[in-house]
């Protein structure tokens, strides 16, 4: 699934056919994109995130422990993820999505999606 899309967002990039297949249909005049969020050491990084309405965000583990990424309005949630797994979510309306690691709900983070 998230490299389809990724190979999807690619071959947009590339041949600037337009915006019209599958969940990267977007409203706004923004382009969106595919944006990469790491989880790293406890943290995640970048801990807040900024991307244009109708963009991917996928979440990648590099850490050796077990993490979720769960939305704290319940707009997101992922399965329990090990390591170098990954979870993506598209962002179809504009707004602030916090969310956390159920696993260890001190490691925050949120993506503005605008
Ligand atoms: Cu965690």
């Amino acid at each position: 699934m998230s490299t389809a899309v990724l190979l999807a967002v690619l071959g947009l990039g590339i041949t600037g056919s337009g915006f019209g297949t599958g969940n990267l249909t977007a409203s706004a005049q923004q382009k969106p994109e595919t944006m990469e969020v790491k989880i790293d050491n406890f943290s995640f990084v970048p801990g807040t995130l900024t991307v244009p309405v109708g963009s991917t965000v996928t979440w990648t583990n590099r850490d050796d422990i077990t993490h979720t990424v769960v939305s704290t309005e319940g707009v997101f949630k992922s399965k329990v993820r090990d390591t170098d797994e990954k979870f993506s979510f598209t962002f179809s309306k504009a707004g602030t999505y916090p969310y956390f690691c159920s696993i260890h709900p001190k490691m925050t983070g949120k993506v503005v999606v605008q």
